[in-house]
């Protein structure tokens, strides 16, 4: 029922929002009312990414909401760019994985450490969803330990030479470029621009996902590339340069979860008001009515977490395990109420009628990758004490 939706605003949060906000905000929740919820159901049974939905993700500002407009960004704040990714996830995780992997894991990087010639040739085209990325980091061997990477390039004088493997790459199957993260024969870091096309690249997509079916995930195989040394990303190395683009996407989905907590929390609402059982609605019972009022108060608290971190983000003070705990709290979030929503429906709950099991699987792949639940609690374990346990 793409249709009906409604936002909880519990708390009023509209109130601390600017005019700019919410116009950016309502653009984007009216396109996945339109252009997505109704046909994001079929595209995730038939597991297959809308490709068509591109150019209405470019119009909404969901390829690069902070890149600067000379760049074919947005130039909006950090604010506006947590409410298109809420909006995107309430209708589906995988079109918000999308829209995060193309504005921080591919603009963000070749704005922040790409040199003005890749900032001109790249961002325009990223911006507008006339080329697509992907971002490289994980590998079969090294996922939440991304510092063990076998992925290697070296120098041959007037190219690097590419070698390795990646794993899990959200938008692999169609990206037009992957930036990909390698070690020098050094051992440092850096970041590498591959183009499709390039000699001994290839992309083959990873099926039987139970999860963000209809995003395309897929692996990056090196079997020794020729990348031109034009394409290393010159301006920051070592394992840092990855982990910054993650805070980025990592905020996105903070509030993105949000949508997603909210679709489950409104479609449940509806449905209890509506069904009768023993003679009156179900809502009218003790037990629905603690699985609603739970959920409205862990969606109002994962509002302000998400708020107040913009804030800091906007004012260039937010820290990385500020943003692991938003992270972490606000995709638990969604989850829990996801399996309570799912019951609430009963048998329906089950049935692709509703998203809410759409979200729920969704949701395990959110809960998985930019850092798994366990690595945001370590982070925050070594934040808080100084003594980092994951070794
Ligand atoms: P550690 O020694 O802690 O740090 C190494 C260097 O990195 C710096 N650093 C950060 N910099 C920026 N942002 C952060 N969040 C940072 N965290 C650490 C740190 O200061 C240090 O710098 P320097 O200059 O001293 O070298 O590194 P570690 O090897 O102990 O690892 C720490 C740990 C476990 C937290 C990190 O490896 C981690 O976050 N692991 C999780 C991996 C992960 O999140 N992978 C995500 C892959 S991408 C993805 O999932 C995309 S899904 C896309 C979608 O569809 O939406
Ligand atoms: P592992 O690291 O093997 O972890 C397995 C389990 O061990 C987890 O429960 C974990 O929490 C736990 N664990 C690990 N280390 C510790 C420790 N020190 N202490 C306690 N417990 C620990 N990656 C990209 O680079 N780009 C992408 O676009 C991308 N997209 C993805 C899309 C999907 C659908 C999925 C599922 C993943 C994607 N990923 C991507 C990969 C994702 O980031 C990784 O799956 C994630 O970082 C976890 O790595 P892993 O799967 O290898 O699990």
């Amino acid at each position: 029922r793409p249709d009906l939706f409604e936002a909880p605003d519990y708390y009023h949060l509209d109130d601390l929002l600017s005019e700019e906000h919410k116009l950016v905000r309502d653009a984007a929740r009216q396109w996945v009312k339109r252009d997505v919820s109704p046909i994001i159901e079929a595209y995730a049974q038939k597991a297959e990414f809308p490709k068509q939905i591109l150019g209405g993700l470019a119009e909404i500002g969901a390829f690069g909401p902070y890149i600067p407009e000379e760049y074919g960004g947005a130039g909006l704040d950090q604010i506006s760019y947590g409410l298109i990714m809420q909006e995107i996830e309430r209708g589906d995780s995988g079109v918000r994985s999308t829209a995060s992997v193309q504005s921080s894991l591919v603009m963000y990087p070749i704005y922040t450490y790409g040199t003005e010639e890749q900032r001109k040739k790249y961002l325009p085209k990223l911006a507008s969803g006339e080329m697509m990325g992907c971002f490289g980091l994980t590998e079969p061997n090294h996922g939440s330990n991304p510092s063990g990477m076998e992925t290697k390039f070296k120098d041959m004088g007037d190219h690097y030479l590419l070698n390795g493997a990646k794993l899990w790459i959200s938008n692999s199957p169609f990206a037009d470029i992957a930036v990909v993260w390698a070690k020098n024969e050094e051992g440092r870091i850096h970041g590498l621009i591959v183009e499709r096309g390039m000699e001994g690249f290839s992309t083959p997509e990873t099926h039987n996902k139970w999860s963000l079916r209809a995003s395309a995930t897929g692996e990056l195989i090196f079997d020794n590339v020729k990348v031109p040394k034009a394409n290393l990303l010159p301006n920051k190395s070592g394992l840092g340069a990855p982990l910054g683009c993650l805070d980025s996407a990592r905020y996105g989905i903070s509030w993105g979860a949000i949508g997603a907590a909210m679709d489950c929390y409104d479609t449940a609402l509806r449905y209890a008001k509506e069904r009768i059982q023993f003679g009156k609605p179900i809502a009218a019972t003790q037990l629905q009515q603690k699985k609603l009022a739970e959920m409205i108060t862990e969606i109002t608290k994962a509002q302000l977490l998400a708020f107040r971190l913009g804030q800091l983000k906007n004012e260039g003070k937010a820290t990385s395990a500020q943003i692991s705990m938003a992270k972490r709290n606000n995709v638990e979030m969604a989850i829990t109420i996801a399996r309570e929503a799912r019951q609430v429906l009963g048998g329906m709950g089950i049935t692709g009628e509703y998203s809410i099991m759409r979200h729920m699987m969704n949701l395990e792949s959110v809960i998985t990758y930019e850092g798994t639940h366990d690595i945001h609690l370590l982070i925050t374990g070594a934040d808080i004490t100084g003594f980092p346990a994951f070794q």
